[in-house]
C-alpha cells in the first residue's frame, strides 16, 4: 500500500532513531592487509591495487561457516536498534545474494548460502526492518567505467554505462521484488559517469517497485561530500547521509542519518586497535537523535560469519545502556535547545504532556537549567525511575531547573522532565532576510512559532520594549537600519535580543554598449583544468552566438566555455544568481565576481547577488568540466520571487 505522504514513508524511520550498518563482503577475507601493509579496508582491491582476476580467487575462498543471522539480529536489536542495513554489493561488484544477472555472487561460492535471504528472514523473525545498501560504483562489471586510474590493462573498447545502467536496475529490481527492503541505501555515486538523469532514472525504480521503501540521497549526485547534505532544488532522495561526522546544528527541515564506524574501518580490518569507547558511541547516539537524526552504527564482521569481539562488547555496553534509557532515544526528536550547560535533551511531545529527556554528559553539582522553556514542569525524575523524582524550580531571574540525581552513569545519565502542553523553549527570535543590502526595499522576517508570544523591534539598534511595534513576521524595511527584535509574553521580554544591520545600497550604472543583438557569443576550448585559470587566452576560438546558457548536447570532457554579452535589466534591483554547474564555473557582472562556483564537483549550486540599475550590463560566464558528468544552469530571482531561469529576451551581445 503506497505510503499516503511522506511523513507516513518516513514514521517507523523517524521513530527508530538507530540502526545496525554491516559491511561484508570478500575483502573479509584478507582482512585489511596485503603484502606489508595492513591499513586496507572493505576499498582494499582498490587500495592495494590488486588485479581483478587476483582478487576474484577470494571467491571459492568464501567459507562463512559460523555466519548465523539470528545472532547478529539478536545483537542489534538488544542495542536498541530498529533496523540493519548490509551491504548487498559494495564498490568491489560481489553480490552477498545469489543474482541471476552475475557469477560474482555468494551463489558460485563453496557453500553458496544466500545471505540476504538468511539475514531478511532473521531480521523479520526479530521484529528488525531489513535494509539493503547497494553500491553504483562497481570495479568488477566490464561495463562499468571509469575504470580505476592503475588498471590500464583493463580494456574500456566494449564497455557500455548504459548496458551497466541496465545491470544495476535488474539487480536493485531483484533486491526489491525478492528481500522487499524497507531503505534502499545507495553509495558510489560521485563518478562522473553518475549522474542526475541517471540517479532520477533509479530513484523512480524504486518509487515504482516499492513506493513504501525509503530511499537515502545517494542515489542521485548532489551529495556534499561528507556532509552527506544535497541542498540541491532537484536532488532526490528521502534523506541525507553525513558520515563519519555529527552536523553541528543537525539537518534542520530535512531527514538525514550520520552513519559511523566504531574503529577505523567500515570492513573488517584485523590490525585496527583504534575502537571507539562505548561512552563515545553513546553519547554520538544522544548527540544525534537531539538534532532530529538517526545513527547508523557499522559492523565489519570478520570472514567467518561472527562480529569482532570488540564490536560485540560495544553493542553489549549499549544494550545494557539502551534498556535503562531508551525511551529517551526512540520516538523522539530534536530540542528547540540551541545549547545546554550539561549535555543533550530529547523530546517526546504530546498535547496534554510532553516529556524532556535530558541527558547528562559532564556536570558539577549544579543545577540543570533549561534556558526559555516557558512550560509548567509537573515533575522530574531519573530514567527508569519515575518513583525517584527530582527537585525543580526557578532562578531568580526565572530560568527553570532541575537538580540532578545523585547516582551518575559513566556513558549518560538522563532526567525525564514532564512538562504541561507541547514543548515551548523561547528564543530570541531570528532576523531572516534573503540578503543583507538591497536597493529599493527589503522584506525582514521576524518571525516566532510561540503561540502566547509577541516580536517586537526597533529599527536604530536599541533595545525594544513592551510598548515597541510588533511583527506578525514581516518588516518592510526601505533604508540602512539594525534590526534589534526579542519575544515579549504578557509585556514581559522573555528571550534575549538579536541584531542584524541591512544596507541600502546604489546599483551598478548600465554600461554604455551598443548591443548588437539578442543572445551571447560562445567560445569552446579544450583544457585540462581543476580549476579556472585568470588568464583567459584559451578561448580563442571563433565564438558562436547563443540564445542562452546551457551545455550544448554531449559537451564531453576537457572542455570549457565562456559566455560573453549583456545583460538587460528592466528596474534598478538586488538580482540574485543562482548558478549551478559540473564541474567548475565562474559569473562576472561589470567585471564583479558575482558567483564563485569553481573547482571539481557533481551538479552544485552557489547563489550570489548584484545590484543592477535599468539598462545593460556585461556579463562573462566560464564554466569547464574535466571528466563524466557536466551540467550548467543559471537561475535569478528579484526579491521576493522565486528563481526562474534568466528569459532568452534578457541576453544581448
Ligand atoms: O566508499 C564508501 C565506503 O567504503 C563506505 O561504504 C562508506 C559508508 O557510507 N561510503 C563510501 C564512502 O563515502
Amino acid at each position: 500500500m503506497p505510503p499516503r505522504s511522506q511523513d507516513e514513508r518516513m514514521a517507523w524511520w523517524r521513530d527508530a532513531r538507530f540502526g545496525m550498518f554491516i559491511h561484508w563482503g570478500l575483502y573479509a577475507i584478507p582482512a585489511g592487509k596485503w603484502n606489508d601493509h595492513g591499513d586496507h579496508g572493505e576499498w582494499i582491491r582498490t587500495t592495494a591495487k590488486i588485479p581483478r582476476e587476483v582478487y576474484a580467487r577470494f571467491q571459492p575462498q568464501w567459507q562463512p561457516e559460523q555466519f548465523d543471522a539470528d545472532q547478529w539480529a539478536r545483537l542489534a536489536k538488544a542495542a536498541g536498534m530498529k533496523y540493519v542495513v548490509i551491504t548487498a554489493k559494495h564498490h568491489d561488484g560481489f553480490c552477498l545474494f545469489d543474482s541471476a544477472f552475475t557469477d560474482w555472487d555468494v551463489g558460485n561460492t563453496p557453500d553458496g548460502r544466500d545471505i540476504l535471504r538468511e539475514l531478511s528472514a532473521a531480521c523479520r523473525r526479530h521484529g528488525l526492518k531489513f535494509c539493503t545498501y547497494y553500491s553504483i560504483m562497481d570495479w568488477h562489471h566490464p561495463d562499468y567505467l571509469p575504470r580505476r586510474g592503475w588498471e590500464a590493462d583493463r580494456s574500456t573498447e566494449e564497455a557500455d554505462f548504459d548496458r551497466y545502467e541496465r545491470y544495476l536496475h535488474a539487480q536493485v529490481t531483484e533486491l526489491i521484488t525478492r528481500y522487499r527492503p524497507a531503505v534502499m541505501w545507495f553509495d558510489g555515486e560521485w563518478e562522473k559517469t553518475w549522474t542526475h538523469a541517471r540517479g532520477l532514472r533509479l530513484f523512480e525504480l524504486c518509487r515504482r517497485l516499492a513506493p513504501e521503501m525509503i530511499v537515502n540521497n545517494r542515489v542521485d549526485v548532489h551529495r556534499r561530500g561528507m556532509q552527506g547534505f544535497s541542498g540541491s532544488r532537484e536532488a532526490v532522495g528521502d534523506f541525507d547521509t553525513p558520515e563519519q561526522e555529527i552536523p553541528a546544528t543537525g539537518l534542520p527541515g530535512v531527514d538525514w542519518e550520520s552513519c559511523m564506524t566504531m574503529n577505523r574501518h567500515w570492513g573488517w580490518n584485523a590490525q585496527d586497535r583504534q575502537w571507539k569507547s562505548p561512552k563515545v558511541l553513546v553519547r554520538n547516539l544522544i548527540d544525534i537523535a537531539s538534532k532530529g537524526g538517526n545513527y547508523l552504527l557499522n559492523v565489519g564482521p570478520r570472514a567467518d560469519g561472527t562480529f569482532p569481539p570488540r564490536a560485540v562488547e560495544r553493542l553489549e555496553t549499549i544494550a545494557r545502556w539502551m534498556r535503562r534509557n531508551g525511551e529517551s532515544i526512540h520516538g523522539t526528536t530534536a530540542s528547540r535547545f540551541d545549547r545546554l550547560d550539561f549535555g543533550r535533551c530529547t523530546v517526546r511531545a504530546d498535547d496534554d504532556t510532553s516529556t524532556l529527556y535530558l541527558h547528562l554528559f559532564d556536570w558539577g553539582e549544579g543545577m540543570l537549567k533549561l534556558p526559555g522553556l516557558a512550560n509548567e514542569i509537573l515533575r522530574a525524575y531519573e530514567l527508569p525511575y519515575p518513583e525517584r523524582e527530582l527537585p525543580f524550580g526557578r532562578t531568580r531571574d526565572g530560568v527553570p531547573f532541575v537538580l540532578p540525581p545523585q547516582e551518575r552513569d559513566d556513558l549518560a545519565t538522563v532526567v525525564a522532565v514532564e512538562v504541561r502542553g507541547r514543548p515551548i523553549v523561547r528564543k530570541a527570535p531570528e532576523i531572516t532576510a534573503e540578503s543583507e543590502t538591497f536597493v529599493n526595499s527589503l522584506r525582514v522576517h521576524l518571525a516566532t512559532t510561540d503561540p502566547e508570544a509577541v516580536v517586537r523591534y526597533t529599527l536604530d539598534g536599541s533595545e525594544p520594549t513592551r510598548t515597541s511595534p510588533s511583527a506578525d513576521d514581516v518588516v518592510q524595511i526601505t533604508d540602512r537600519c539594525t534590526v534589534s527584535a526579542a519575544l515579549f509574553v504578557a509585556g514581559k521580554r522573555v528571550t534575549p535580543v538579536t541584531r542584524r544591520a541591512f544596507a541600502k545600497v546604489s546599483p551598478l550604472p548600465p554600461v554604455k554598449a551598443l548591443a548588437r543583438g539578442p543572445g551571447l557569443e560562445r567560445t569552446r576550448a579544450s583544457v585540462d583544468w581543476r580549476r579556472i585559470p585568470d588568464t583567459r587566452e584559451v578561448f580563442d576560438q571563433p565564438a558562436t552566438v547563443v540564445e542562452r546558457i546551457d551545455l550544448p548536447t554531449a559537451i564531453g570532457e576537457h572542455v570549457a566555455l565562456r559566455f560573453r554579452g549583456f545583460l538587460d535589466v528592466a528596474t534598478d534591483e538586488l538580482y540574485r544568481f543562482a548558478l549551478t554547474s559540473d564541474d567548475g564555473s565562474k559569473l562576472w557582472i561589470d567585471g564583479q565576481l558575482v558567483v564563485d562556483n569553481d573547482g571539481l564537483h557533481g551538479a552544485t549550486e552557489v547563489i550570489g547577488e548584484a545590484a543592477l540599475a535599468r539598462g545593460l550590463h556585461q556579463v562573462e560566464l566560464v564554466w569547464f568540466n574535466r571528466t563524466g558528468g557536466a551540467e550548467l544552469a543559471l537561475h535569478w530571482a528579484l526579491p521576493g520571487e522565486a528563481f526562474t531561469e534568466v528569459p532568452n529576451d534578457r541576453w544581448r551581445h
